[in-house]
């Protein structure tokens, strides 16, 4: 059975955005926001808290397993938020969206979130070295990887739109 509804990952340094526009996005759309940070602390999904970085450990295969458990793959209507996107399935995805921003407002967010020393500096050099559009472009096919800015406010509400518009399209092209 085809599914009714695309499934759409955000993905992108932290502070770019992602939370932002994927809650927008499934508001509009209907569709479910699945933040894979949320899901891994809520069921456990890792090896424990590396301390330095103040994060959790992700342990990649009891994630894939539980997210095999949800009707991603059957029903669709997944936004699926993280700040990685290799682990996912090619064949349960349909359009990644890499969201960027510039190095000084990237700054100004995560020092806001309370980041500092290396966890700040990486995450700020991950972004000017574009290791997410590499490795979506890794993972995925050309047509299915959008890089989109998100630097002000106002690009949120246009990036929002542009993404609603390619669901459209979507739902035209797949019979709905
Ligand atoms: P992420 O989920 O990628 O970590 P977020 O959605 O939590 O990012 O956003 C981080 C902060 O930046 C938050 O305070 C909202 C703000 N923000 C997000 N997108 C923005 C944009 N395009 N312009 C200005 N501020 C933005």
């Amino acid at each position: 059975m085809p599914r009714a509804n695309p499934n759409i990952v955000i993905t992108g340094t932290p502070g770019v955005g992602k939370t932002t526009h994927a809650e927008q996005l499934a508001r509009n759309l209907g569709f479910v926001h699945l933040s894979i940070n949320q899901l891994v602390k809520d069921h456990g999904l890792h090896e424990g808290r590396d301390e330095e970085m103040g994060s959790w450990v992700v342990d990649e295969d009891k994630l894939l397993d539980h997210l095999e458990t949800l009707p991603i793959h059957t029903t669709g209507g997944y936004i699926l938020d993280w700040h990685a996107c290799d682990l996912f399935p090619e064949r349960w995805i349909d359009l990644v969206v890499v969201l960027r921003c510039e190095t000084t407002a990237l700054y100004d967010r995560l020092t806001a979130r309370g980041y500092k020393g290396r966890k700040l500096e990486e995450n700020v050099d991950s972004e000017i070295m574009q290791v997410l559009l590499e490795e979506a472009r890794a993972s995925y096919s050309e047509e299915v990887v959008v890089e989109l800015r998100s630097n002000e406010v106002e690009d949120v509400e246009g990036n929002v739109g542009r993404v609603e518009e390619w669901v459209k399209a979507w739902r035209r092209d797949h019979g709905g």
